[in-house]
């Protein structure tokens, strides 16, 4: 596997699947770009590049479905994989191994070079505009027009130590300022509170359109103090290539579309939102989040904007945080010692279940319940875990990227008053939508494990063409198909 260098190398492999659809016919920024995104998500066609788009100056495009899955059975993430730079018919949880590997080797820090593509035009001062691109008003009920879904905020502590990257939505205000969630328990809230202890605010960079793995690293919850782009560095074995800012003491990678410099306060605080998020809903109001003032705005020639339509499964949020967030769990069980096939946070839950495997088989049911217990401990007390709020643990004879396997072993290998354990006030993601008021202001709630596990005497077969056809007859039957008259 290698590092894609940038946007348009992706947009490339993807036209060579057949995975991309360019789009000449000229579209309106308002909810028709958004429309059109969701419903290529829905029918798992292929990401639409938007060439022309109203109020918009040419050249500048939009890019939907940048992680979405496909149609096509051999690469249904092919995407994720070609994001990553693994053979778009990779195992997914091939992916994710190989990522929890990277977050175990040292990191390696990115590489700085003298100029970068994303620095062809400049903006600076009273010549910075935010409004000259295609930002799209994405659901009808958002709060504005977004701009960040797909990009990264960079990010660093005031001694320099530690760059964050991360993905936290961000929306217009007028030509220099935006607003976006600036969480208190993300690493980006973090950061920003260190700068206003400091009473000064808080430098960013916004990189939009980095390259394709980029924003999968800005989405892994990571220990504090360790930088994605390090763990980056070590997926490849060498850093990426990043440039200097201009107005602000931070780098961004090289080849980026577009980068959006400056500050945000410590002070000022605007209404962002209600947005379309990834659990699935609208969200039920605005709240009061920090103001990003922009110094400078710099882009390649005909830049392109990505966007992520968040909602109902499956979307690139579930899919990017769905495979990030279970090579960091992946990496927090092994270090703890917890008998661990793979792991994975199921994309058609909207990233609320996460699948853990173990090696069978068990021995007897007390190992099974000690087994849940000790997962509880490590998973709903790392970082991750805060935002995951149901687990199954199964026997890894099943696929937990699978969603028909898993629907199935929770249907028949979970007895619904013995596997179900139930943990109390446990720290939460507030976004969850069936939590209570009180339980979002304190983000505290109720967590569920089910234990699938089955211990080794208590296994039946599995009645299935892998298991129980001969294998001559299975290979005589698979030689034959065709002449049966299938297709
Ligand atoms: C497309 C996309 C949008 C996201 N938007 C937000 C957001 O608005 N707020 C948030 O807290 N997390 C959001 N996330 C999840 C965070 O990026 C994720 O929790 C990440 O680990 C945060 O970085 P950190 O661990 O460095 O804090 C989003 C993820 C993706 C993939
Ligand atoms: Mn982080």
């Amino acid at each position: 596997m290698k590092q894609v260098k940038d946007l348009r190398e992706y947009l490339e492999i993807l036209d060579g699947l057949n995975e991309l659809q360019e789009i000449d016919l000229e579209v309106d920024w308002n909810l028709e770009i958004g429309a059109i995104i969701r419903r290529a998500y829905d029918l798992r066609a292929p990401a639409p590049l938007f060439n022309k788009i109203k109020d918009t100056e040419d050249g500048f495009r939009v890019l939907g479905g940048s992680a979405g899955l496909s149609t096509k059975p051999e690469i249904k993430f092919g995407r994720i994989a070609a994001s990553l730079g693994f053979a778009p018919s990779t195992d997914i949880n091939e992916i994710v191994v190989a990522i929890t590997d990277a977050i175990e080797k040292d990191g390696i820090p990115p590489q700085v070079v003298d100029s970068g593509a994303c620095q062809e035009n400049i903006m600076l001062g009273d010549d910075v505009d935010l409004l000259c691109f295609p930002t799209p008003h994405i659901h009808d009920g958002d709060g504005g027009r977004y701009i960040n879904t797909w990009g990264t905020i960079i990010a660093q502590t005031p001694d320099k130590s530690w760059t964050n990257w991360s993905i936290n939505r961000i929306m217009l205000l007028d030509k220099n300022r935006m607003t976006g969630l600036v969480p208190p328990q993300q690493h980006l809230g973090i950061i920003h509170q260190m700068w206003a202890d400091k009473g000064e605010p808080t430098p960013f960079a916004l990189a939009l359109g980095a390259p394709p793995a980029v924003p999968f690293f800005s989405g892994m919850p990571i220990p504090e103090k360790i930088s994605e782009q390090n763990v980056y560095g070590a997926l490849y074995g060498e850093g990426i290539p990043v440039v200097k800012c201009k107005t602000v003491d931070l780098h961004v990678p090289a080849d980026s579309e577009i980068i959006i410099e400056g500050t945000i306060s410590e002070t000022q605080r605007v209404s962002e939102g209600p947005m379309g998020e990834f659990a699935g809903y609208m969200g039920a109001h605005d709240t009061p989040q920090p103001v990003y003032n922009v110094s400078a705005i710099t882009y390649r020639n005909n830049p392109i904007l990505p966007v992520v339509y968040a909602g109902v499964p499956v979307e690139d949020t579930q899919t990017c945080c769905g495979t990030m967030y279970s090579a960091a769990i992946l990496h927090e069980l092994r270090a703890n010692d917890f008998p661990v096939t793979s792991c994975f946070l199921l994309f058609e839950s909207a990233a609320h279940l996460l699948v853990v495997t173990v090696p069978r088989p068990c021995e007897s049911m007390e190992d099974t319940h000690d087994l849940t217990h000790k997962a509880k401990n490590i998973i709903f007390k790392s970082k991750p875990g805060v935002d995951i709020p149901k687990v199954l643990l199964v026997d890894d004879d099943i696929d937990p990227s699978d969603a028909d396997q898993v629907m199935w072993a929770i249907a028949t290998r979970v007895h619904p008053q013995k596997d179900a354990h139930y943990y109390y006030h446990q720290k939460t993601l507030p976004l969850l939508h069936y939590l209570n008021v009180a339980e979002k202001k304190d983000m505290s709630s109720t967590k569920l494990i089910l234990n699938g596990l089955i211990p080794g005497f208590d296994r039946c077969e599995i009645s299935g063409f892998e298991y129980n056809v001969p294998e001559d007859l299975q290979k005589k039957v698979l030689h034959n198909w065709s002449k049966y008259g299938y297709k």
